[in-house]
């Protein structure tokens, strides 16, 4: 028997040094030390040892019992080491490694532009009027001075809801929302989409942008309008920029007039930009028609004023040399990235 015990302790001690799992140590305990492990099949055969055996038997056993109990504790404090130099290892982090690039987008050219003219008019006082996308019948068309059947109607078809709910045409009803609500002066822009009933091709889309921009005041004149579009255009189109005005019609104002800037690309003495002209038209003006304000109920014996519509897509189209409206609603990554 103490042969036996001296094997059992050999041989687990040997065991021992092969364990590389706290759950392997945990069978190896159970195969030595469990109510059916090899040291405890040793102890239930105590009892046919003589008198003068047992206590030796049982010195000696128990020592082979300390000396696994301790090597097992002593084992598991290596593996507990073991298992978190190898944790720490793995999670280890290399400062030095380079961090992971998040690819950046561009704005939309037509952002570009709309924010551009936003900065100029800010710069000078105005502030962003917004309003609705689909409007009534009221506000885009006979609040302007556009009864039904006036042929402007024509060239302004749009997308019709119910016989007198549409999608605006222009950013123009907004400016109508405001005059109603606010007392002169008032120095506001309009950004925002508009619809029309046109046929995509390369200068036409049934939706757009727009910013229109209105001034009412005492004495606000013809001379006013004039500074204002040419401070503007040479905020965006460069300081040597002029600007010329071709008499016109629009419902909504008296004089009306188409406006021109000096080509961006040839300065005005005409090249392919634009088409030999020297000028490139950017926008539409006027002073404000007396039917309009007296319908947004301001009274143009006090009050005048001027308004003003700039076509954002023609524009970025302008500067960034764009040929085909398309390709700002396309979205393609490899057109959107060249605008910086
Ligand atoms: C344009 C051209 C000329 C315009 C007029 C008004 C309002 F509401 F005051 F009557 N807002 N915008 C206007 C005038 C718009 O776009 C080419």
């Amino acid at each position: 028997m103490k042969q036996q015990l001296e094997n059992i302790k050999k041989v687990a001690s040997d065991e021992l040094k092969t364990i590389k799992s706290i759950s392997d140590l945990e069978k190896f305990r159970v195969k030595y030390l469990g109510k059916k492990g090899e040291l405890t099949d040793v102890l239930r055969g105590m009892g046919k040892l003589s008198n003068e055996e047992r206590p030796v038997i049982g010195k000696l056993a128990n020592e082979v019992r300390f000396f696994i109990e301790e090597s097992i504790e002593e084992r598991s404090k290596e593996l507990a080491k073991e298992e978190q130099r190898q944790r720490i290892a793995r999670e280890a982090i290399d400062i030095t490694m380079p961090g992971k690039r998040k690819s950046l987008g561009t704005k939309h050219p037509l952002s570009i532009v709309m924010d551009e003219i936003k900065d100029v008019f800010i710069g000078m006082g105005y502030t962003i009027a917004e309003g609705p996308e689909v409007e009534l019948d009221w506000y885009n068309f006979e609040a302007l001075n556009t009864p039904p059947n006036h042929p402007a109607r024509d060239v302004q078809d749009t997308f019709y809801i119910t016989d007198n709910i549409l999608l605006r045409t222009q950013t123009s009803p907004v400016q109508v929302r405001v005059m109603e609500k606010q007392k002169p002066p008032i120095r506001i822009i309009c950004p925002g989409r508009v619809y029309r009933s046109d046929e995509v091709d390369a200068t036409h889309s049934p939706i757009f942008h727009q910013v229109e921009g209105l001034v009412v005041d005492k004495g606000i004149t013809m001379g006013d309008l004039i500074g204002t579009l040419k401070e503007f255009a040479k905020a965006l189109f460069g300081k040597n920029t002029e600007i010329r005005l071709r008499p016109h019609h629009f419902p909504f104002t008296e004089p009306s007039a188409e406006v021109d800037v000096t080509c961006w690309t040839c300065g005005g003495s005409g090249c392919r930009v634009c088409k030999g002209e020297g000028w490139i038209e950017i926008l539409g003006a006027g002073m404000v028609h007396p039917n309009v304000f007296r319908m947004s109920g301001i009274d143009p014996e006090v009050y005048s004023g001027f308004a003003f519509g700039i076509g954002v897509e023609r524009t970025a189209m302008g500067r960034f040399n764009i040929d085909d409206m398309r390709l700002l609603y396309e979205n393609d990554i490899r057109f959107l990235r060249q605008f910086k």
